[in-house]
């Protein structure tokens, strides 16, 4: 059943990127899955909140959660590393992902009913509080623990195809087990190697290496907020992504190899 759900994802995207050519935005979907009675998702409360939902919060039935990583393409990064503010087709990119990861949901929501089973769709973004500007269902820390990848310097995920992309997780009642991640850091910094290019890049100092500003960060994100009315919201910004030795592959994945 997972490769067939690995399988259904990779066709959806593949499908709405050739309806959207010439504009490229993403490379191959990574799929990974947690057992909804894996035991390290109570962590998620000591670790991200004590607000943070459980599966079982989002569907009362919670088999499994099911988490998406859609890596960009490189150009994206390579325009978007120019200047202090982001590139219009950064933007382009974080809107047109937004809404094929609500509609991919429905996808495999469709999929699965004709299964007799039920699938919830959490959004992509915008679930957080805007005064803490934090959010009661982390894609990030949910990604780790379904083994897409771990978390590197940036606070960012970083995956066998980087950190460049964006991603989300649906609740299914298919009981499916947990898969395996990565056994190493993939951060360089985090592996002890010398590194921190992310913090050279951030341009608002909200990335440091002791800490991290939220705040300084939003407040970039929303001076991107508004540049292009026909776009909609695009909170974004995203220079600490682009141009890294992380963000298009896993590179102390690669050393190793
Ligand atoms: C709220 C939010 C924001 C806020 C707050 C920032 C933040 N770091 O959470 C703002 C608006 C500022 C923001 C900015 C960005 N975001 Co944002 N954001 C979210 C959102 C909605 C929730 C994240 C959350 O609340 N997590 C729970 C909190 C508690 O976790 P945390 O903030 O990581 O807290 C940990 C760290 O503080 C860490 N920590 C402790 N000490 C230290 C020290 C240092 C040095 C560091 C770095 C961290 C650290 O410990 C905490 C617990 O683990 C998610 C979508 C979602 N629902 O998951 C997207 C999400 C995390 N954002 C994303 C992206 C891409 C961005 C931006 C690049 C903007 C853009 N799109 O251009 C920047 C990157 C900033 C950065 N380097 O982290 C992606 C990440 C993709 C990836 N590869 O991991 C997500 C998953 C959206 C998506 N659907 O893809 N974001
Ligand atoms: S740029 Fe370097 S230090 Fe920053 S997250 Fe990537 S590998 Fe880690
Ligand atoms: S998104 Fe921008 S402001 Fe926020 S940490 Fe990254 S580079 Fe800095």
């Amino acid at each position: 059943m997972k490769e067939e759900i690995r399988e259904s994802v990779r066709g959806f995207v593949a499908r709405i990127a050739s309806e959207l050519a010439p504009r490229s935005f993403w490379r191959e979907p990574l799929v990974g899955f947690i057992d909804a009675a894996d035991s390290r998702l109570s962590m998620l409360r000591r670790v991200v909140g004590e607000s943070h939902l459980l599966p079982g919060d989002v569907l009362p039935s919670a088999g499994s959660v099911v988490v998406v990583f859609v890596p960009f393409v490189r150009q994206l990064g390579c325009e978007n590393r120019q200047g202090r503010l982001a590139a219009r087709s950064w933007a382009e990119a974080y809107v047109e992902t937004n809404r094929m990861l609500a509609e991919l949901g429905k996808h495999l929501q469709q999929q699965l009913a004709g299964r007799g089973h039920t699938l919830v769709v959490t959004p992509a973004t915008h679930n957080f509080d805007p005064e803490r500007l934090v959010s009661d269902w982390s894609h990030r820390h949910l990604a780790v623990l379904a083994g897409v990848g771990k978390l590197g310097h940036h606070n960012l995920l970083i995956t066998e195809h980087g950190c460049l992309g964006r991603l989300c997780s649906y609740v299914t009642d298919l009981p499916l087990e947990t898969d395996a991640g990565p056994n190493h850091e993939p951060c360089l910094h985090r592996a002890g190697r010398t590194c921190l290019r992310c913090v050279q890049r951030c341009v608002a100092d909200a990335l440091r290496e002791e800490s991290f500003d939220r705040r300084a960060c939003y407040s970039q994100c929303l001076d991107n907020d508004g540049r292009w009315p026909d776009l909609g919201v695009t909170d974004v910004c995203g220079k600490c992504l682009a141009g890294l030795p992380c963000s298009l592959v896993d590179p102390v994945g690669r050393m190793k190899e």
